[in-house]
């Protein structure tokens, strides 16, 4: 089955050989990234129903996915890192011995790709030929995969050519199986370079480029390799005189990280002359250059965006960028004119619609406060290229990337955090980042909007330890000469009744501009018992209809009983972490405790 490869590579070649035998399907295609056999897959997948063509018009390009009913997140309870020591793995993640897991896992994929074809998808994350590019290979039985991959890594004969004849590539091989949730396994070996998925059909558990291959992985080996893999936006805030300063942000999944990297400023600042480039949404790679600064680069070619919120008013840009060449997930159907529609995109929905589970659905039975009711799963998604986003970064193809003034760390909390402080130190803003916290969202599956702790946002996303990562945190910060500035912001502080007392959105941009200010160390902060807080009065609120000086106020406040509360749970949540939490972050804790009891 494998005559005429695009490649001699023997481990690649025997790899593949024995994922074939094992999974028995009926043929292998190479795909090459080309627009005719892309067209080719997208026709058969129309023919099989995989996805829907949508009105070439209104959106060229476009197409509709619907998952299985069971399969609409990632699913962190099935997600399992596999190395020789359980130790090794952490408290925090699943984890099974790797023998015990390939036995089981094997049963799984046994004969799982009978009379269907297997795609071979040579892929790079990160710009070909690059220093900084990582190759994969992913191999699936799914056309929407393929689809999927397209957009969201670089794929094509190139990456053969430039994984050349080494063994360095990272394995990876999924099987839709029977789509059954009581053996899905999202399951990675970071001591072999592998990834295995099989019984699901949804992004994040089988786009093996995304956070399994560029957050687990990717982490395990910039540990080895001296730099850093992180669930970080990139943007660029261009000031009039057309200096650029980069800022990379960390939030949970669903917290608004594409909103914030495609942020439009509001009028204040793009009347003088202020503009935001989106260099990336998701992921960001980190070294250190040579000038003794941290350069990230984003080693996606896509997005894979929240569609329900997007709108006009949120997120333009990323609204724009799904309008052609996108694949959606999960939307509302309008039947009417072969669209899409999704809870927030507007005050119009389709009047003869299909909802996201297939089924026809009735907009007036929409409850906003009862999510069955909804049209689009609330983890629906877009798929859409990066260089449809009418903000790209002009840096984005740059293989070597963009110099980071900025790090910011963000939650949703609707208590406790402050708008924005600032860390003192790097091993102060390593802290702040191991004691993140957020409400939980709908991206994964499980209970939405309880408080969990999610150090750096990485906590689905760590592939060893987490005390080893926190440690790998403060190395790094020794051999990074001119490190960028730490920072922690919180969008989603609410008052009494509940409502957000923040725009958020392109308002955020104000939050942005302190925090520029402060690391070009040309404004004043407070000190307080958590760190740096802005003066309130250097929150620009100009412009801003139902923000005071007084409610900027009660957005810096630090309430020393509720503080004192989360230390209690970070302490128990180090305690659960374990042996290998650095003793750096006990003397920060400490030191933060004395502080507040002050
Ligand atoms: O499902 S993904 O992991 O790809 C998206 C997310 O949860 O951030
Ligand atoms: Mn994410």
């Amino acid at each position: 089955m494998l005559k005429n490869s695009p490649t001699n590579n023997e481990y690649i070649l025997s790899w593949i050989g024995e994922m074939a035998e094992m999974c028995a399907p009926d043929k292998i295609v190479w795909i090459d990234g080309s627009e005719e056999q892309t067209e080719a897959l997208r026709t058969e997948a129309c023919a099989s129903g995989e996805i829907i063509k949508l009105n070439q018009e209104k959106l060229p390009g476009c197409y509709l996915h619907r998952t299985a009913i069971n399969d609409v997140a990632r699913v962190e309870g099935r997600t399992f890192i596999c190395t020789r020591t359980k130790e090794d793995a952490g408290n925090i993640n699943n984890w099974m011995s790797p023998d015990e897991c390939k036995e089981k896992l094997t049963k799984l994929y046994r004969g799982s790709m009978k009379g269907q074809t297997m795609y071979v998808i040579p892929y790079s994350m990160g710009i070909v030929g690059s220093p900084f590019a990582k190759y994969g290979i992913e191999l699936t039985d799914s056309i929407y995969v393929v689809l999927n991959m397209l957009i969201m890594t670089r794929v094509g004969f190139d990456v053969l050519y430039a994984i050349c004849d080494s063994p360095d590539y990272i394995k990876g091989l999924h099987a839709r199986a029977q789509l059954d949730e009581e053996n899905r396994y999202i399951v990675h070996f970071p001591e072999e370079n592998t990834i295995w998925s099989v019984n699901s059909g949804y992004g994040g558990n089988v786009l093996l480029g995304k956070k399994c291959f560029a957050l687990r992985i990717a982490s395990y080996l910039g540990r080895h390799e001296n730099w850093m893999a992180e669930h970080m936006l990139i943007l660029g805030v261009e000031y009039p005189n057309g200096e650029t300063k980069y800022v990379c942000a960390a939030f949970p999944s669903a917290c608004g990280k594409t909103n914030l990297a495609m942020l439009i400023p509001p009028e204040y600042y793009s009347k003088k002359g202020y503009k935001v480039h989106c260099v990336g949404d998701d992921i960001a790679w980190l070294r250190v250059g040579d000038d003794g600064r941290l350069w990230a680069v984003n080693p996606e070619n896509g997005f894979f965006g929240v569609a329900p919120g997007t709108n006009e008013k949120t997120n333009p840009n990323a609204l724009h960028t799904t309008l052609k060449d996108t694949i959606f997930t999960n939307v509302v159907h309008n039947t009417k004119d072969n669209t899409v529609w999704w809870e927030g995109l507007d005050k119009n929905p389709p009047t003869e619609a299909i909802d996201w589970m297939g089924r026809p659905w009735d907009y007036r039975k929409y409850d906003k406060n009862d999510k069955s009711t909804c049209g689009a799963h609330p983890n629906s998604r877009f798929t859409a290229k990066a260089t449809n986003c009418p903000c790209l970064s002009e840096e984005f193809n740059n293989p070597m990337g963009v110099p980071i003034s900025a790090i910011i760390f963000g939650g949703r909390r609707a208590k406790t955090a402050p708008l924005v402080y600032q860390s003192t130190s790097w091993q102060n803003g390593a802290f702040v980042g191991s004691i993140m916290a957020s409400e939980t969202t709908a991206a994964a599956s499980g209970v939405v909007g309880v408080v969990r702790r999610d150090p750096m946002a990485m906590r689905p996303f760590v592939g060893y330890d987490m005390g080893d990562y926190w440690q790998h945190w403060l190395n790094m910060g020794k051999i990074i000469p001119n490190p960028p500035k730490i920072f922690h912001v919180n969008w989603f502080r609410t008052d009494g009744e509940g409502n957000f007392l923040w725009p958020g959105f392109g308002d955020n941009m104000r939050v942005l501009m302190w925090i520029l200010a402060r690391c070009e160390e040309k404004i004043d902060a407070r000190e307080s018992a958590i760190g740096y807080l802005p003066h309130p009065e250097d929150i620009c609120i100009e412009g801003l209809k139902n923000v005071t000086l007084d409610t900027v106020k009660e957005l810096l406040e630090v309430d020393a009983k509720s503080w004192l509360e989360d230390v209690e749970n970070i302490k128990a949540f180090y305690e659960q972490v374990g042996e290998r939490v650095p003793n750096e972050l006990y003397t920060e804790l400490e030191a933060l405790e004395n502080r507040l009891k002050k």
